[in-house]
């Protein structure tokens, strides 16, 4: 129906334009005009279909053509919206392509509940994105890192194992971005869980992207890859070019995930980017990852909650920024014309031994004093030294970090710190004896 109320408006425009020419206006004539005419838009359209949402591809598709879940919200075959009228389209039709252009960005982010979901959902906040959030069922749920802006976050139940709940999720809230961030992403715990690694950070991804593929091809996808991929190569610093060597269950996952990325937009031209992300950090960490695994350790040492540190390989060495930066470079990513995948990082790297001497150094303590290497700690394989080679990111999205690698240490102990610190009213209590002392 929404063909025909495109068709009607286009034959009846164009037939007047015929007539004007002065040209014979019999019947056959307008019918064979007509034909040659409807076949260029038909090719038009498709054409346009290809190159995504412009004005143009949005009318030759029918509203209900590009947003197909508005035919399941109408209950029937005919959109309203694009009904012929006497006169051709109706306004409602221009009204209401003017109103799905005005409305607000949606994004639905996958792994809200982790670290760079909850720096990411407060910037897409700040931004004035509607914003979605998948969360998985648990019995007890944590929403620690996202309390702060739970108000303003719609949250919706499902789970990167279950196609059919990504569906719901994306039907429910009609996202133009989509930010997948969930995965298992504790590269030391995917030797223990392989086939689940696979299953959520390699196989999610498929489920993700076929979801989006189904509900609304014009989705926006960002993909959290991973230097992890690049692993063990010969190759320093990694760019966009550089080979992958991943060196865990995790990194596989990661590498699947990323050309599965590739080849949705490749086969099915969905806008789907990859980014290729170096580790980043910031007090939202999960405590088992190795730099907040520091900073909480200090802030304990420091405040006579533990005497010593066990870590395991301290030579490895990575290239650490600020979290909050990283969530930035995702969502220029999605802003762009064309897409494109980037590596992100800071382009300077250091060794665990050498964060962990900053960290101790902060709070005025020799680091060697209380460090204990524990060989529970290390891995299979180990991924011995990355670091990033970021130019394509900054001359094309002209990102850069914020945070230097001193200033993140910093941060990161000083908030363990304020948080382990004992209730001030205890202070309170300590002042006061001392002063009646
Ligand atoms: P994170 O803190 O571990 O968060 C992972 C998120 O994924 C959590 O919200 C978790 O939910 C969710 N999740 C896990 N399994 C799921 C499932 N089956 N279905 C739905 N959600 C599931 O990770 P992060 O540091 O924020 O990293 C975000 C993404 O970037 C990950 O994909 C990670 O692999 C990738 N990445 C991270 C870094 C980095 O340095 N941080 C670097 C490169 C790439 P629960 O709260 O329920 O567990
Ligand atoms: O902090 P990590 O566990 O991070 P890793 O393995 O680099 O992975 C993180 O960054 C990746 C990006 O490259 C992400 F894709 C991934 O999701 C995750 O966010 O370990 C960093 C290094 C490793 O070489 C590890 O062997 O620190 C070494 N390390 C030494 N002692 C330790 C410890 N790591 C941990 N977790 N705990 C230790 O006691």
């Amino acid at each position: 129906m929404c063909r025909r109320a495109m068709r009607a408006r286009r034959d009846c425009r164009l037939t007047k334009s015929f007539a004007a020419s002065g040209v014979c206006f019999s019947a056959r004539a307008r019918r064979s005009f007509l034909s040659v005419v409807r076949k260029r838009a038909r090719q038009r359209s498709l054409l346009a279909r290809r190159r995504r949402l412009t004005r143009s591809a949005f009318f030759a598709e029918g509203v209900c053509g590009i947003k197909r879940s508005l035919r399941e919200i109408h209950g029937t075959v005919e959109c309203l919206h694009c009904k012929p009228t006497a006169k051709g389209l109706p306004e409602r039709a221009e009204g209401f392509y003017a109103s799905v252009m005005a409305r607000k960005k949606r994004a639905l982010i996958t792994g809200v509940t982790g670290q760079d979901g909850s720096y990411l959902v407060e910037l897409l906040l700040a931004k004035d994105y509607e914003v979605y959030g998948l969360v998985r069922r648990s019995s007890v749920q944590s929403f620690e890192r996202i309390g702060h802006v739970l108000a303003r976050v719609h949250l919706l139940s499902g789970d990167l194992l279950d196609e059919r709940s990504l569906v719901t999720a994306l039907e429910e809230a009609q996202p133009t971005e989509v930010y997948n961030l969930a995965a298992q992403s504790f590269v030391k715990a995917s030797w223990d869980q392989a086939v689940l690694t696979g299953e959520v950070t390699a196989l999610g991804v498929t489920r993700l992207l076929n979801a989006i593929k189904t509900v609304d091809p014009s989705i926006r996808f960002y993909q959290a890859s991973s230097s992890e991929m690049f692993g063990n190569t010969p190759h320093s610093p990694q760019n966009e070019d550089t080979p992958f060597y991943p060196r865990s269950p995790y990194g596989v996952a990661k590498v699947y995930g990323h050309w599965i990325t590739v080849n949705y937009r490749e086969s099915y031209n969905l806008f789907a980017v990859s980014g290729i992300l170096f580790n980043h950090e910031g007090p939202r960490r999960g405590l088992e990852f190795v730099t907040r695994k520091i900073s909480d350790g200090v802030a304990r040492i420091k405040l006579g909650l533990a005497r010593e540190l066990r870590l395991g390989n301290l030579e490895a060495k990575r290239d650490w920024g600020f979290a909050g930066d990283y969530c930035t470079a995702m969502w220029l990513m999605l802003q762009q014309p064309e897409p494109r995948d980037y590596v992100v990082g800071t382009g300077r790297t250091h060794s665990v031994r050498e964060f962990a001497a900053a960290a101790f150094r902060e709070v005025g303590l020799d680091w060697r004093k209380y460090v204990k290497v524990d060989r529970s700690f290390l891995r299979p394989a180990e991924v011995h030294r990355l670091v990033a080679d970021p130019r394509r990111v900054r001359s094309e999205l002209g990102w850069k970090p914020s945070v230097s690698f001193r200033e993140l240490v910093s941060l990161m102990v000083r908030a363990d710190l304020r948080r382990l610190q004992p209730p001030e009213v205890v202070l309170v209590g300590e002042r006061r004896s001392a002063a009646r002392r």
